[in-house]
């Protein structure tokens, strides 16, 4: 089975196996859900980004990085898939996936910056950021209503991405601002692939 390389507060992991569930696969990869020293150790012998998610296939194929293995995961079922095959539609779904990459990359910027030591953070930095996640989260609040539902991997890629905005208080009031955006998170929260997949309490 293939082996993949995770954390349990990953967005981009959370990707992943929010997308095998959604595919009727949940135990298509075999996680292991790494601690932060762990996957300093072990993980940039196969990444050399020393990243997760990262896959590994039976045969030793590397793959790498969230998009990926969200695409590898979608091949893997003849059902309706995550990432339609063609058409503008294919580049819709595509390009909202990575506006939730980015609006996790983002709010990761936002919050570890925010915890440096004082003296260290750079406060130009942290707004820069969090000034991104807020645009972005206008942008969605515009798109929210035509999303699609079930989802594709684009909506569960921005699902993931706020998932953990939240998790870290990055845009804090963010609910009364974006409200269509609000009503569509509580809606997306309420499917067995992110309850099952939900960050667990005190990461
Ligand atoms: N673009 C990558 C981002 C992956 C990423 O940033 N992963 C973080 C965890 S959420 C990580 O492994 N960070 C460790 C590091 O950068 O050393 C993807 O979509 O998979």
């Amino acid at each position: 089975m293939p082996k993949g390389y995770n954390t349990l507060n990953s967005p981009y992991g959370r990707k992943a196996r929010v997308a095998a569930i959604e595919t009727g696969q949940p135990n298509i990869i075999d996680w292991w859900f790494m601690s932060r020293e762990e996957r300093a150790k072990e993980v940039p012998a196969l990444n050399p980004l020393g990243k997760i998610p990262a896959l590994v296939l039976d045969d030793g194929t590397l793959i790498v990085d969230s998009p990926v293995i969200a695409a590898w995961v979608d091949a893997q079922h003849d059902g309706v898939k995550l990432i339609p095959k063609e058409g503008n539609e294919r580049w819709a779904v595509l390009s909202l996936e990575a506006l939730g990459d980015g609006l996790g990359d983002a709010a990761i910027a936002a919050a570890l910056e925010s915890n440096r030591q004082e003296g260290e953070k750079s406060q130009s930095a942290i707004e820069r950021n969090i000034s991104k996640v807020n645009q972005t989260l206008s942008y969605l609040n515009d798109l929210a209503d035509e999303f699609n539902d079930p989802p594709k991997m684009g909506e569960i890629s921005v699902a993931c991405a706020m998932g953990y905005m939240e998790l870290r208080g990055v845009a804090e009031g963010w609910r009364e601002r974006f409200g269509n955006l609000a009503a569509w998170y509580e809606r997306i929260q309420k499917r067995e692939s992110f309850k099952e997949t939900a960050i667990p309490e005190g990461y």
